[in-house]
Order: structure tokens, then C-alpha cells, then sequence
């Protein structure tokens, strides 16, 4: 059965220029793109994109850097794609957690510059995907 995952290359992925490799490992990995869209975030869209992390002390820092710049948000759909993105992924923390084959574990080295996001339950690829993409 199919499902679909909110994905976004983070600001540092799009200045880095690494929209096409977070694209390729996707389309390698056999999942496919439903909608895509290059925006700038605003304040309220990324406040309750990160509602769940209101009360964290990196909750400011993470706002000032998801509107820092362009993103990349795409629709990733296919079987498992929540989990299979989140495996490509690889972990929050791109040294400790992430391990070298995921996008984090090759190409970032801070947590709070780790490149990509993706829906961590079909609960919240719901409600992300009502968020950035309402007449999917
Ligand atoms: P995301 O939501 O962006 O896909 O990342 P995640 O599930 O792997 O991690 P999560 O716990 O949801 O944290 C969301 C984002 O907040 C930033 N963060 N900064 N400074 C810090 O200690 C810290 N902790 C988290 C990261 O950008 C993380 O991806
Ligand atoms: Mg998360």
C-alpha cells in the first residue's frame, strides 16, 4: 500500500546545492515525487510545522533558520515512504546518530544544519502535508 511523507531540503541543502543529490536518492530508492515546489517559509507556516517543538530552548533558532531561506518541500509517495525517507535520512545528529550512506551522515555535520526533514509518523505526514500542500 502506498502513502505519502512531507520531505523538505532544508535552507543549508538548497544554498549547498544539493536539492538534486536529496531528489536522486529518492527517485533511486524507487519512491516517487507527487508535488514539488521551491518557497520561502513563512513565520506562521513554520511555527506550526515545528508546533511540536514549541517549548525546546532551539525552538527560536530553529524558526530563524527554517525562514532563512528557500526550501525545497516535496510530496514523496510510494510503499512505506514515511519510514523508507526517514532511512535516508538517517539520524537527527549527522555525526552521532546519522551514519555515512544517509543524506545527513554524508553531507552535514551539525544538528542543526542537517539538510533535509521528513514526517516522522503517517500522524504527522497528515497534518504537514495539509500544511504545505492543501489541494494535494
Ligand atoms: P526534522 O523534524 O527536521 O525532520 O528532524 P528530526 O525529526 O530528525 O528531528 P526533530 O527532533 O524533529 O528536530 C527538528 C529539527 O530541529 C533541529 N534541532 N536542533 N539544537 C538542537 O539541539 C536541535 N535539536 C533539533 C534540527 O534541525 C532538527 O532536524
Ligand atoms: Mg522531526
Amino acid at each position: 500500500m502506498s502513502e505519502r511523507t512531507l520531505v523538505l531540503v532544508k535552507p543549508d541543502g538548497v544554498k549547498r546545492g544539493l536539492v538534486g543529490e536529496v531528489i536522486s536518492r529518492i527517485e533511486r530508492k524507487g519512491l516517487t515525487l507527487a508535488a514539488m515546489d521551491l518557497r520561502n517559509v513563512e513565520r506562521s507556516v513554520a511555527e506550526e510545522h515545528y508546533a511540536e517543538h514549541k517549548e525546546k530552548p532551539f525552538f527560536g533558532e530553529l524558526l530563524e533558520f527554517i525562514t532563512s531561506g528557500p526550501v525545497v518541500a516535496i510530496a514523496v509517495e510510494g510503499p512505506r515512504a514515511i519510514t523508507a525517507f526517514r532511512q535516508l535520512a538517517g539520524g537527527t545528529d549527522p555525526v552521532d546518530k546519522a551514519t555515512p550512506g544517509t543524506i545527513r551522515g554524508d553531507f552535514a555535520l551539525e544538528t542543526q544544519f542537517n539538510l533535509v526533514h521528513g514526517s516522522d509518523s503517517p500522524e504527522s505526514a497528515e497534518r504537514e502535508l495539509k500544511l504545505w500542500f492543501p489541494d494535494l
